[in-house]
């Protein structure tokens, strides 16, 4: 069986989760459940980031120490996740035992080996970024505050790995997804790359991973942080289960933390002699009527808001429909009520309620008997045929909105279907089994079927509810041949999930 391996960035817990959160870790569990569907063994990652400044200050700023602050918060994102539907394997804090001893056991390696050195250091320190910074970065870049510092550190030898990051970058096109990003990181790597700084004297920052040869620092949030991919899948422990999962297939994460990911990374899995992620995917960033949505803006969408009105499903299904992935996308309440009526609640929702409606009123709720089929049967037919082909292609290229939208054609084919046939009329002449009505009704109700499995991993929760409506409940839900409702077999009793929004 093929194994697919995805992963989420580790949240800072210094504040609420925000809809940048919410968006990576519903992608994240959409892919998981599309290839879940398409018969992989599937195993997802996501978790907190519990060290470092930002966290220190976050529980300072509470008056708590840093230990309780992150229990508390961690449940925050649980909670969050749990709300969201969201059917991770497993969640790692970096604060847990089999992270932090592996990172110790790594950074003790790479000493011994040479790949750490002590330096004085004299340079420009970002507070915000919690790293040296070059006088390059401070001209162009938008560091709020910046401090001359001069202190020993610990250094991780990142540069000598420059060359051959490069070259693996060049050979392996799929690494950095998309193409924009991936050329942006080879711009960077043509200046040449700095050592790293890996540690914090603890008078400056305590709350951290204490490295294993001086008592006296910590470890930087990024060299702890990133090892959770490693760490969570038994690296250093358990080599099966490591060796079942490694290399990942995609680490997912905004396009702010890409160069800490395409290159700190892999330089550290090329320093531990591992071998380098399949791709790494950054997404853009949702902004709101053009501007980024951040804390600091007050903007913020709360994703926990939207999902008490409008339900968890419709959420996520704007997310996933309207993300180009890799490019940034605007969230309105306009554009999410507009879409929802449009898709869910039209296209969607007045279909079902249609097509049960006319089976519960002439066939006694039962699935009809199919008659022969004419040239506009065989037409929809052909289309649900492949429907599912081209969607799980489009999955496996990353192209989730066009996924939906192939599938939304469907739904709407079917529509159009109806119209031409017009059951509702042929049913006054003739409603026996076989008749023209009754392989309508039948049909329609099995391509329905169809596209609400192929929208199950967006929407899990109204689509079983609407599989249930047809009687679909017992096929399995990567069974998408046509035609499976059994004649005969009844209904379920509702309607439509998906009511028309009306704003007043
Ligand atoms: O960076 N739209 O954690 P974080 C989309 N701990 N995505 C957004 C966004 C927006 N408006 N705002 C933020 C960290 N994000 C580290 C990761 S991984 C080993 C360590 C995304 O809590 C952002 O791009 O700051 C990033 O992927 C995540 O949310 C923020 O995570």
């Amino acid at each position: 069986m093929s194994k697919f391996y995805i992963t989420t960035p580790l949240y800072y817990v210094n504040d609420k989760p925000h809809i940048g959160h919410a968006y990576t870790t519903i992608l994240a569990d959409v892919l998981a459940r599309y290839h879940r569907i398409m018969g992989e063994e599937v195993h997802f990652l996501t978790g907190t980031d519990e060290h470092g400044q930002k966290v220190q200050e976050a529980a300072a700023n509470r008056n708590v120490d840093p230990k309780t602050h992150v229990d508390e918060f961690v449940v925050r994102f649980k909670e969050l996740w749990e709300k969201l539907h969201i059917n991770y394997d497993d969640f790692i804090r970096t604060t847990e035992p089999r992270h932090t001893d592996r990172v110790k056991e790594l950074l003790t390696t790479l000493y011994e080996k040479g790949e750490i050195y002590a330096d004085e250091y004299e340079g420009l320190y970002s507070v915000s970024e919690e790293r040296f910074v070059t006088e390059k970065e401070v001209e162009e870049g938008d560091f709020r505050q910046i401090k001359k510092l001069k202190e020993k550190n610990y250094f991780f030898k990142m540069s000598k790995y420059q060359d051959a990051l490069i070259d693996h970058i060049e050979n392996h096109p799929e690494f950095i997804k998309p193409e924009t990003r991936k050329n942006e990181i080879l711009g960077f790597l043509r200046n040449p790359l700095n050592d790293l700084c890996i540690s914090r004297p603890k008078s400056r920052l305590s709350w951290g991973i204490e490295m294993p040869f001086d008592k006296d620092y910590v470890t930087y949030v990024w060299f702890d942080a990133l090892l959770n991919y490693i760490t969570a899948i038994g690296w250093g422990k358990d080599e099966t289960t490591f060796q079942n999962w490694w290399p990942v297939n995609y680490h997912l994460m905004g396009k702010d933390i890409l160069t800490t990911h395409a290159v700190y990374w892999p330089t550290m899995l090329m320093a531990a002699g591992l071998p380098l992620p399949k791709s790494i995917l950054a997404h853009g960033w949702w902004m709101n009527e053009e501007s980024k949505m951040s804390k600091s803006l007050g903007n913020v969408v709360n994703p926990l808001e939207l999902i008490d009105d409008y339900g968890v499903d419709s959420v996520r299904f704007f997310l996933m429909r309207d993300m180009v992935l890799g490019m940034d996308a605007n969230f309105t309440m306009e554009s999410f009520i507009k879409r929802y009526n449009a898709d869910l609640a039209n296209d969607y929702g007045n279909l079902v309620n249609r097509v049960t409606m006319l089976i519960q009123k002439h066939f006694d709720g039962k699935i009809p008997e199919s008659g022969d089929y004419n040239e506009i049967d065989l037409e929809l037919i052909a289309q649900a045929k492949i429907t599912p082909k081209s969607v799980s292609k489009l999955i496996q290229e990353l192209k989730i909105h066009d996924a939906l939208e192939t599938t939304l054609s469907l739904l709407r084919k079917i529509n159009r279907y109806l119209e031409a046939k017009a059951p509702w009329k042929s049913i006054k002449e003739d409603s026996t089994p076989g008749s023209s009505a009754a392989t309508t009704l039948a049909l329609s109700a099995d391509v329905l079927r169809i596209g609400s499995q192929l929208l199950n991993p967006v929407m899990p929760e109204k689509t079983t509810a609407i599989l249930k409506i047809l009687g679909a409940g017992n096929i399995p839900l990567n069974e998408t041949n046509i035609v499976l409702l059994t004649p005969g077999s009844v209904l379920g009793e509702g309607k439509s999930p998906f009511p028309r929004i009306i704003i007043e």
